[in-house]
């Protein structure tokens, strides 16, 4: 008779266990997860007996479907082979303090928010191992990123800022330091020094974040490559992400996904980010089954070779354990790595929300269940917990009170010294510097920007490319934008300024116009000439992104937070897809100053204009930076020729003002002949925010505009041999150029009509934003405006309804009477 398979093979009988025994698992400490029954799993003996105990106790491993057997191996044998044992008396304590601190608060504060972590609070004890793992492989520093679950408690328990601070939030202290700025307690940043068991020290940052979910993800990720970045070889040891989040928001939110996309490309990695999942099993009201379509949240990893472990957060010890072997997993393979820590929550959502309306039976439960730290006291036997507990609450009583004497806002965190020459705040005008360059430099860096080595089988067309570049550099031929950008990178780099650029297609350049990898036609080897520009010159990185709009922005943002030597910047396809990472720019780039103190000098480069490509082909909605602009909070560009491309880019790198930078791009214009510069244009000083009329003198009617319809303005104006109206551009929206835009008027003091001319409709691009600032400064001209008619949809969906549109726009500029 033929054996049952599995009951006698005891490989067979473990591999069935490996696969599906997280199903069985006893994972919910209050036993509403039941287990799943797996049909593979109903086998009896010996062998099923000793793969249940491992693969369905506690702990619930989801591995099986990563590809490397290595990894597979390595994990099989931290489950099943013998375990380290766990300091509980150690760990004893960091439970009672958590869960006090928190009751304390609950004390003092009663109706106020927290977020509180009972329920979860072996949290604490997880990142703990974290840290001590971390501490042995040599780790300086544990970037970390979370939202408001349990925040308070890390701030104090894991950055080790002083109790009091955290009190001194819920006195809401010093109000006026804050006036129309600042953020609430649980979004702001702390750095602190966590010593491990073994003594390491390890410095803790856990970064400020907003209130939209998941959103600081890229951004954590993005600090530590930064961070890495300045390290060197062995920076993905020394800088340990560690990602915490909530169960509902890693299922549901987006830019999660995006980021862990990216986890293992060249570009972005950092060696493995530790994701911790808070898994209370509810997110706000709404249950798991409303909430993803998978049985664990933690499943959307699975979409990658990324191990899950889900762990019973009632059993601190094998918390414990999964922390070391998810922080080994990331040391030893470079991995990210995913721990599931399923618990409850023990208050509503927040503390002000009383959850027995929406989930009666879970809290009636919950109302008589013991917090974790007296289950785990009679789990090992201690006998002094309550005398213990009573010694720490009169800790966090003191400090309670001695928060009550502070005066001043704590800032509870420390920035690193590499922001020490860098500036926020207005604008100066001692900021400004020179950007243009000597003739000869330009020549000379021209040179490397289009040699290659010898035996390097070029592609003709990228040839041609190159020569013409090297007639530009030389002043034989006016230079177009792609060569403006690269001698401003390649100077940039020259002068001892990394670059680094990303957006999706970028290396080449979606427009075909920037080229800044070589490539073999033979042997698809690269070459990239950026990095050939001097011996001792700065790093110059350019990758194509993955196809992510909201967690690549969200990553270069973060990059720009820890690197502000560098220049950094982001490329959208086209400009009109940056609306995806609509919250990336509101919550962070816009507003990340104002809310947090914390300074970018992050850039991005937004394809921009209407050329009858349709509604998703035009427009990188002006509209909405120039509303979010406030307090010099960032600065919003079009340069409308290469050398002002070129001056713009330079500035951004060279002035110690750190301030995001919007710049709208060209598209058809980026070879045109109009908007080319003569060489000479490159050594000028620099950016000018508003270009004057050359041409045209004391003008009868002023035209004003920015970007590219300020060129079709001036072929018409040639057409009609018209030698009366000035065009004016307006390269630097804002911060407003109040003086120069005033001096450019007032060239022509018989003017009588000034129009703001713009392609965008009325309800959209620069329009609402110019006009009351032109009224200001138009010293009693009148004021007309020329645009589309306002619309719901940026743009038409028809090339020739365009152009007759167009067409409109050009002739009413020099026609519309007031
Ligand atoms: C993008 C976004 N959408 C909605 C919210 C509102 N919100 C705040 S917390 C929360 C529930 C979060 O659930 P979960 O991720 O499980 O975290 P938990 O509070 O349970 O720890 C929601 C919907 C938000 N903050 N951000
Ligand atoms: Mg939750």
């Amino acid at each position: 008779m033929e054996e049952a398979p599995g009951t006698t093979d005891r490989e067979l009988v473990f591999d069935a266990f490996r696969n599906w025994g997280y199903l069985e698992a006893d994972l919910d400490p209050l036993g509403f997860l039941r287990p799943q029954p797996a049909p593979e799993l109903q086998v009896e003996g010996e062998f099923a007996r000793e793969a249940r105990g491992i693969y369905c106790g506690t702990i619930g491993a989801e591995f099986m479907y990563i590809a490397d057997p290595e990894r597979r191996r390595w994990i099989q044998e931290r489950l099943e082979g013998p375990q380290p044992a766990v300091e509980q008396d150690y760990v004893l304590d960091q439970l009672i303090r958590a869960d006090l601190f928190e009751q304390v608060l609950q004390q003092r504060y009663l109706g106020s928010k927290r977020f509180s972590l009972e329920g979860v609070t072996a949290l604490i004890p997880l990142v703990d191992e974290i840290l001590e793992v971390a501490g042995d492989r040599g780790a300086a520093e544990l970037v970390m990123g979370m939202s408001h679950r349990g925040r308070l408690n890390v701030i104090v328990q894991v950055a080790k800022r002083p109790p009091e601070e955290v009190f001194a939030g819920f006195e809401d202290v010093d109000p006026r330091s804050v006036l129309g700025s600042g953020d609430v307690k649980y979004h702001m940043g702390a750095t602190g020094e966590y010593v491990t068991r073994s003594g390491a020290r390890i410095h803790v940052h856990l970064g400020s974040n907003p209130s939209h979910l998941e959103a600081v993800d890229p951004v954590i990720v993005g600090r530590t490559r930064a961070k890495q970045d300045r390290a060197g070889d062995d920076g993905t040891q020394k800088f340990l992400p560690v990602l915490v989040h909530g169960d509902g928001a890693f299922a549901g939110q987006g830019i999660f996904a995006e980021t862990l996309n990216y986890s293992d490309l060249k570009g972005y990695t950092v060696g493995g980010t530790i994701h911790v999942i808070v898994n209370n099993l509810i997110g706000f009201t709404t249950t798991p089954g409303e909430l993803h379509s998978s049985r664990f949240a933690a499943q959307l990893a699975r979409r990658q070779n990324v191990p899950i472990f889900h762990v019973n957060g009632e059993d601190v010890d094998a918390v414990v354990r999964v922390a070391r072997i998810a922080a080994e997993y990331r040391y030893t393979f470079g991995s990210d790595v995913v721990v599931d820590l399923i618990g409850y929550r023990r208050h509503g959502h927040s503390e002000v929300d009383d959850p027995t309306i929406t989930q009666p039976l879970l809290y009636k439960v919950i109302k008589d269940h013991p917090p974790l730290w007296e289950i785990y006291a009679e789990d090992i036997g201690a006998d002094d917990v309550q005398q213990r507990a009573a010694t720490i609450r009169q800790e966090y009583e003191a400090a309670q009170q001695k928060a009550g004497s502070i005066t001043k806002k704590p800032t509870l965190r420390e920035l690193p010294a590499y922001w020490d020459n860098f500036k926020g705040g207005r604008f100066k005008p001692e900021y400004a510097v020179d950007t243009g360059l000597p003739r000869e430099e330009l020549q000379e860096i021209t040179e490397r920007l289009t040699s290659y080595p010898p035996d390097f089988h070029i592609h003709p067309k990228v040839k041609k490319l190159l020569e013409q570049r090297a007639e530009m550099g030389a002043g034989k031929r006016p230079v177009d934008y792609g060569m403006a950008e690269a001698l401003a990178f390649g100077s940039l780099v020259k002068a001892g300024i990394p670059v680094r650029l990303s957006g999706q297609d970028t290396r080449r350049g979606t427009f075909n116009q920037r080229h800044s990898v070589l490539l073999d036609i033979e042997n698809e080897q690269e070459y990239v000439p950026l990095q050939h520009v001097a011996a001792d010159q700065a790093r110059c990185e350019v990758y194509n992104s993955t196809l992510s709009e909201a967690g690549v922005l969200g990553f270069e943002y973060g990059y720009s937070r820890d690197y502000p030597e560098a220049l950094v910047l982001w490329e959208a396809q086209f400009g009109d897809f940056v609306n995806v990472a609509q919250a990336v720019i509101d919550q962070f780039v816009s507003s990340g100053e104002d809310k947090w103190g914390l300074l970018s000098g992050l850039v991005l480069l937004l394809p921009h204009g209407y050329e009858g490509q349709g509604p998703e082909h035009s427009s990188a909605r002006i509209e909405r930076f120039l509303q979010l602009a406030a307090r010099d909070n960032f600065q919003i560009c079009q340069p409308s020729n290469a050398a002002q491309y070129f001056h713009l880019l330079r500035r951004q790198a060279l002035r110690p003002w750190r301030k995001p930078l919007v710049v709208f791009t060209p598209k058809s214009m980026l070879r045109h002949p109009e908007a080319s510069s003569p060489i000479e244009d490159f050594t000028h000083p620099r950016f000018l925010s508003v270009l004057p009329d050359e041409e045209v003198h004391d003008a009868r009617r002023i035209l004003l505009c920015t970007g590219k319809i300020g060129h079709e303005l001036r072929l018409e104006r040639k057409k009609r041999k018209d030698e009366s109206t000035a065009i004016i551009f307006v390269e630097q929206l804002y911060p407003f150029p109040d003086a120069d835009l005033s001096a450019a008027i007032e060239q022509h003091p018989s003017a009588r009509e000034i129009v703001w001319v713009q392609e965008e409709p009325a309800n959209m691009g620069a329009l609402t934003y110019i006009l009351p600032r032109l009224r200001r400064i138009a010293g009693g001209r009148s004021v007309m405006s020329v645009k589309r008619s306002a619309s719901a949809s940026p743009a038409t969906g028809s090339a020739k309804a365009h152009e007759v549109e167009q067409k409109t726009l050009l002739s009413l500029a020099f026609t519309l009477k007031a």
